[in-house]
């Protein structure tokens, strides 16, 4: 049979911070899905990824942390690795940006679109810091937004509007190491002329297949493509990053953008070096004959699909066959934020639960292509239900009855005819699964699955082995038969979503899973296979390992609030803004001890949203009607994060009310 090759990618996972469930949910589950399925199915399939390094947030922490970036890298490295083995993702090679390999391979690049006339030279204007002596790239400066009027928005981004911004938007730049005002000053830079991929661009982004989910071809043409490609600025006054290969471009790097998705060719390029064969890499950057896949998240589309295609055509590479890019995951219904402190980290997680917990909650919560959110109740309901009480539970009884009145051998292979039945169903199955992989649309596949767990279970209660044991052994012998085989036909199915119950369960079934194929779904068991023993796949959560990580997530949110708290003197009040706003309606929170959800009026207009945590001595009732101050410093009305000053007392914490607990001085969190 013909072996198809295929090297699968995840984007990069950014060096500044450790890997929370969402990164997971949008990208390396997905893609790990897809590349064990391909193994499987006996194809030549690779994983590969890497720590993307270079950037202004890097830098611009390390700064602040008086510290090399690649201290700051070298420690995030080792952690994502670990996290990624914990949570069971199969790469083949996980590389990093800083390698000398990649330096060259990013050098060898930008030579080549320049020696192709598409990359050139321009003096620009750009901000700079006259007291550092530095000009200011991205992170570096930060001033108001333009379009929302945050004061706060970072030089390439507001976070509360959420719009990109380009070089000299910002009103009022300034310094973000020292917070001189900033000044404009030329600088000699470098642009990649996407502009002349225009036609091509639109053309083939327009006629591909393999831009998924099909929606996010409307949103490159409208946002991009039909208002014109601008050219893009891919160097920077910076010495953190890979310095641009030219004579007179002293002090000068590529753009975090341009050399991050080179990592995806070296990484290749390391990986069949491990292998022992040099030039294996080109088949899959060179060759047609091959398939290229890209997991990303949907929120870095214009850069895997304009850019990055623009760079791969430029230097005549051959082009991705499936840009596949997914929703996020959230957290109790908010988007996740390391600098707001609410997340959930991948090692919060794994600290406590399995990864195909993850795994499973991730893709049979919603499709890939809808956002998912991690809720704690919903995810220890789907957890006990259906791995619990539906997969773990069909496969236990069918093993236990199998030990206890076989003597754990298989009692034959069933009758032929009932046998042919489920080999039928099994077949459905296989093929569901099959098209759902395929067609990365993965959780029709996990939960037909499950389907065939809960359709087991039907059939062992249906069919009372217990009873016809006494009254009618062949037939019990018939239904254990027939619920052995599709326990080993889940076995198989399941591998690529979870792997490690997956071994669990072949384990049990005493059967070798060194080289397990795809086709194994269908085998019958040897005649007299003896099997192992059984122990239970899942055990139903406990309250308090949910309340744990509620903790977890809840205590960071605290702390987090509790540092940003700020003395501050009594004639900076006026500039602080703060608001003051009347609590319309107060409710406890639900499960969550302490916490309140308000309703705030701030005008005649605007009421606001907020999630407080306050003493449990308050009642909802002693709430309503009171007038409190609201703080802009946490103002985050992207992500409807509001926060009400408030007070630290024996019991916890209480709002500052008006014309009561603040007198001079007082002034808080
Ligand atoms: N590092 C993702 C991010 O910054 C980015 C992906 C690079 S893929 C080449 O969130
Ligand atoms: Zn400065």
């Amino acid at each position: 049979m013909l072996r198809r090759k295929v090297l699968v990618t995840a984007a990069l996972p950014y060096a500044n911070a450790e890997l929370h469930i969402g990164h997971a949910r949008s990208t390396y589950i997905p893609a790990d899905i897809y590349v064990r399925y391909r193994r499987l199915k006996g194809d030549e399939a690779y994983y590969v990824c890497g720590t993307d390094e270079h950037g202004t947030p890097i830098s611009v922490m390390a700064e602040k942390l008086k510290v090399k970036p690649l201290e700051i890298t070298e420690k995030i490295y080792e952690r994502d690795l670990a996290d990624f083995k914990k949570l069971n993702i199969s790469f083949d090679n996980f590389s990093r940006t800083t390698r000398p390999l990649h330096y060259e391979t990013t050098q060898w690049f930008f030579k080549e679109l320049y020696s192709k006339g598409l990359i050139y030279e321009r003096e620009v204007e750009l901000p700079y810091c006259e007291k550092c002596a530095r000009y200011l790239p991205d992170r570096y400066v930060y001033g108001t937004c333009p379009y929302c009027g945050f004061e706060d928005a970072r030089g390439d981004e507001c976070d509360v509007c959420g719009r990109a911004l380009s070089i000299g938007e910002l009103v009022n730049p300034r310094c973000v190491v020292c917070k001189s005002p900033a000044i404009n000053k030329t600088s000699k830079h470098w642009f990649l002329k996407l502009s002349s991929f225009q036609d091509w661009l639109t053309e083939w982004v327009t006629n591909t297949d393999g831009l998924l989910p099909v929606t996010g071809k409307n949103y490159l043409i409208n946002q991009y493509l039909q208002p014109g490609l601008e050219d893009v600025c891919i160097s920077r006054d910076l010495d953190w990053g890979v310095p641009i290969p030219l004579p007179d471009a002293e002090g000068k790097v590529c753009y975090v953008w341009f050399d991050a998705p080179i990592g995806y060719v070296d990484s290749t390029k390391e990986l069949f070096q491990k292998l022992g064969d040099q030039d294996g890499w080109r088949e899959y950057w060179l060759r047609d004959n091959t398939e290229l896949i890209h997991f990303i998240g949907k929120g870095i589309l214009y850069h895997h699909t304009l850019f990055w295609p623009a760079v791969l055509k430029g230097v005549g590479y051959r082009l991705p066959t499936v840009i596949a890019a997914f929703s996020y995951g959230n957290l109790e219904g908010k988007k996740m934020s390391k600098s707001r402190g609410w997340y959930l980290s991948l090692k919060d997680f794994l600290d406590i639960f399995e990864a195909d917990a993850l795994r499973y909650y991730w893709i049979a919560a919603s499709p890939l292509t809808e956002d998912a959110d991690f809720v704690f109740d919903d995810f220890s309901k789907k957890y006990n239900n259906e791995l619990a009480d539906t997969l773990g539970n069909f496969i236990h009884r069918v093993l236990v009855f199998c030990a206890k009145y076989y003597n754990s051998t298989i009692p034959g292979v069933g009758e032929e005819k009932e046998l042919e039945k489920i080999e039928k169903i099994i077949e459905e199955t296989m093929i569901k699964v099959e098209n759902s992989i395929e067609g990365f649309e993965f959780r029709e596949g996990l939960l037909s699955i499950i389907g065939l767990a809960r359709f087991g279970n039907k059939l062992f209660n249906d069919n009372e082995p217990w009873h016809n044991i006494k009254n009618n052994p062949s037939k019990a012998a018939d239904t254990i038969s027939v619920c052995l085989k599709l326990v080993h036909a889940i076995a198989v199915l399941i591998n690529p979503y979870l792997p490690h119950t997956s071994l669990k369960i072949l384990d049990m079934l005493n059967l070798n899973s060194e080289n397990l194929k795809w086709s194994d779904i269908m085998k019958r068991f040897p005649e007299n296979h003896k099997i192992g023993s059984a122990t239970p796949l899942f055990h139903k959560l406990e309250e308090s390992q949910i309340s744990r990580l509620k903790n977890t997530v809840y205590s960071r949110l605290q702390s987090k609030n509790d540092s940003t708290s700020q003395q501050v003197d009594i004639k900076d009040i006026a500039n602080l803004g703060l608001k003051i706003g009347l609590i319309v309606k107060a409710e406890l929170v639900e499960d969550e001890k302490d916490f309140f959800r308000l309703e705030i009026k701030i005008s005649d207009r605007d009421i606001i949203c907020t999630k407080e945590r306050l003493t449990s001595s308050l009642k909802p009732k002693d709430l309503e009607g009171l007038k409190v101050i609201l703080n802009p410093n946490s103002f985050r009305k992207a992500e409807n994060m509001w926060s009400i000053l408030k007070v630290k007392c024996k019991e916890g914490y209480k709002p500052v009310k008006l014309d009561r607990d603040i007198s001079v001085g007082a002034v808080v969190s």
